[in-house]
């Protein structure tokens, strides 16, 4: 059996059993989501659509004989989901980056593809590909290539959820250096709110900050990048945090209302070092 380890998720691929409670919100929106889609080529299937980017667990079939080891090619995303080919005009894509999905040592394994059976697989993630956001999603469906978008491939599509689509939190507001004491004090993180997600709506105690995944002792409301959306504001103990002289970027991760996750990230200095 070949698992995967998404972040936040866990599932495994020979079934399309999801267990991310962001994705199962979504997928009675649309017909067919998050499953593995045949591409002549590829395969993919979306494990979740949200934090900082899509989960993305992929394969190539066996029966394609392409020398190359890794396979290289385009992954691409496009909102809403074309109706017709990707080279048409009014197709907008909203990301594109390039993948490497490695070749499998041990040659060809036989994966659970939705619709099709028992597929023999070349190459296979061993854990999901990120296709990181590149500009702000809407809520609704979204379809992702790995193939450069060309004409006539297949694409699987998923559902934005409400997560924060860029996950921005803001260390030590009204402080741009982002300076966390060690050893002693607090620190103060702000989970801004977005378009598509009121942070408030959260749930502060589902929060985790730093290395050691403190919980929050206080929390309160208010716009700190005063963009007139109130942000929620939690303040951790820095030894609970587990943060250190050493740290350089911290952590925050909660859960959404509907159960989708939310994960910032920030670079900090420490001070009192
Ligand atoms: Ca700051
Ligand atoms: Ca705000």
């Amino acid at each position: 059996m070949i698992t995967a380890q998404p972040t936040l998720c866990h599932r495994v691929v020979t079934v399309g059993a999801v267990t991310c409670a962001a994705i199962a919100a979504g997928a009675s929106a649309t017909a067919a989501p998050y499953i593995w889609q045949h591409s002549a080529i590829t395969y993919g299937r979306v494990a979740y659509a949200c934090t900082d980017g899509i989960r993305l667990d992929a394969a190539v079939g066996a029966d394609f004989q392409r020398p190359d080891d890794p396979y290289v090619n385009t992954a691409v995303a496009a909102q809403p989901p074309p109706t017709t080919d990707w080279d048409d005009p009014d197709v907008t894509l909203v990301m594109s980056q390039p993948i490497s999905i490695g070749r499998l040592k041990d040659g060809p394994v036989p994966v659970d593809v939705d619709g099709e059976g028992l597929v023999a697989m070349s190459h296979l993630t061993s854990s999901p590909l990120t296709l990181r956001y590149q500009k702000p999603l809407a809520l609704g469906p979204i379809a992702v290539n790995l193939e450069g978008g060309q004409p006539g491939t297949g694409r699987v599509t998923a559902e934005v959820t409400d997560c924060s689509l860029f996950a921005k939190i803001d260390v030590q507001p009204g402080d741009r250096k982002n300076r966390v004491p060690v050893g002693r004090g607090n620190v103060t993180v702000a989970v801004l709110s977005t378009a598509t997600l009121d942070t408030r709506a959260t749930d502060a105690a589902t929060y985790r900050f730093g290395p050691k995944g403190a919980a929050s002792r206080v929390k309160a409301v208010r716009d700190v990048d005063h963009d007139g959306r109130q942000d929620l504001v939690l303040t951790f103990r820095s030894v609970d945090a587990g943060l250190t002289c050493a740290t350089r970027s911290v952590a925050l991760a909660g859960t959404t209302p509907s159960g989708g996750p939310v994960e910032g990230t920030a670079p900090v200095q420490p001070t009192r070092c």
